[in-house]
């Protein structure tokens, strides 16, 4: 590459400026945007299974109808994510096919069961809260269609905490058999929640470079600690219990003190071992095999039109 080319890019990350699909970049830079974006369209598309696994159980029509409006919006999040890796020079067919070879990563998260109505809630209130806080420091990632994707991605993600806070709430104000499943529901997707953040900074190989790109703009635990700051008065509202002993304010630093993460667990479940990984995986390859007549007959009839046009 020309000296010129590099220098106008490091001005416009300089600046604050953005980054578009046809600017010159770094080899690095491209590759680095390749492996976040499509990671993260991946973890909403297998992120619709944990609560897809709710839709036809869920405990009133209109319950079910919010839920699977919610389940949509991730599909949604997902088809943006590939859109705006595609800007940077990789095929849709590329990254379904490392996800469903498993070559591919995407969150931790989705590798945990729901067996309860309370999970929902769960996710709702952690899972959604942990990427909004994760995600809305993205909207001015210095790629142009990545931070223009997470704009409207945040604003659909804080209605699905709030879904998910509802849940909880409701919970809460029902029998004591619904407040202990709502507890569980909280104990169980508490820690694996912090982990979503990512491992600790000094362990975080990608961190500083991102950070230098200005793709990423807090690191790991700065996002996990803001994270926890914003669920401890909702607990509290709740009435719920957050699980960890060792959680308590600190005046000295001015922020929360908290137990260990199980970082074993963490790298265990992107190894491929976490509780639903092997049935995330399998789940997907069949939506896939089962979707390829869906794909042949829109390519046919993409191909019709066009002889057409051809006359
Ligand atoms: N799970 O050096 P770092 C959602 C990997 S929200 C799995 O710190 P980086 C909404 C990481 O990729 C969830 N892998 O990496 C929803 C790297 O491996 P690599 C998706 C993880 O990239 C809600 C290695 O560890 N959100 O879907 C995780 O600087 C409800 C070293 O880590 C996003 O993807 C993990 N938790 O920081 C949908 C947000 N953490 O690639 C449905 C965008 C780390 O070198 C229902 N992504 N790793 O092989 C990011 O902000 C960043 O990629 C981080 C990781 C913060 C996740």
């Amino acid at each position: 590459h020309d000296v010129d080319a590099q220098t106008r890019f490091d001005e416009l990350v300089a600046n604050e400026q953005r980054i578009e699909p046809r600017d010159w970049m770094p080899e690095a830079y491209r590759k680095t945007l390749i492996r976040q974006i499509s990671q993260h369209a991946h973890s909403e598309i297998i992120g619709m299974q944990p609560e897809g696994n709710w839709i036809t159980r869920a405990p009133s029509l209109k319950r079910k109808a919010i839920l699977m409006a919610k389940v949509q919006d991730e599909a949604g999040h997902g088809l943006y994510l590939y859109s705006a890796a595609q800007t940077l020079g990789i095929t849709r067919d590329e990254m379904m096919q490392q996800l469903i070879d498993g070559k591919a990563k995407y969150s931790s998260i989705f590798n945990y069961p729901t067996p309860t109505w309370a999970d929902m809630g769960a996710i709702g209130w952690l899972v959604d809260g942990a990427a909004i806080c994760n995600q809305v420091p993205l909207c001015r990632a210095s790629y142009g269609p990545y931070g223009r994707a997470m704009v409207r991605v945040c604003k659909e993600e804080s209605f699905h905490q709030r879904q998910g806070f509802e849940i909880l709430l409701t919970l809460m104000q029902g029998s004591e058999e619904q407040r202990q499943m709502a507890q569980d529901a909280v104990n169980r997707w508490y820690w694996p929640s912090l982990a979503m953040f990512g491992p600790p900074d000094d362990q975080s190989p990608n961190s500083a470079q991102s950070m230098a790109w200005k793709i990423k703009r807090f690191s790991n635990d700065e996002l996990r600690q803001r994270f926890v700051g914003m669920l401890v008065p909702q607990a509290e509202i709740l009435g719920v219990t957050l699980p960890d002993p060792d959680l308590r304010w600190n005046e000295e630093t001015g922020q929360y003190d908290m137990g260990e993460i199980d970082w074993d667990e963490f790298f265990e479940v992107l190894r491929g071992n976490g509780p639903c990984n092997a049935e995330r995986l399998e789940r997907r390859r069949t939506a896939h095999e089962e979707g390829a007549w869906v794909r042949e007959a829109a390519a046919e009839y993409a191909r019709k039109q066009a002889r057409r046009r051809e006359g």
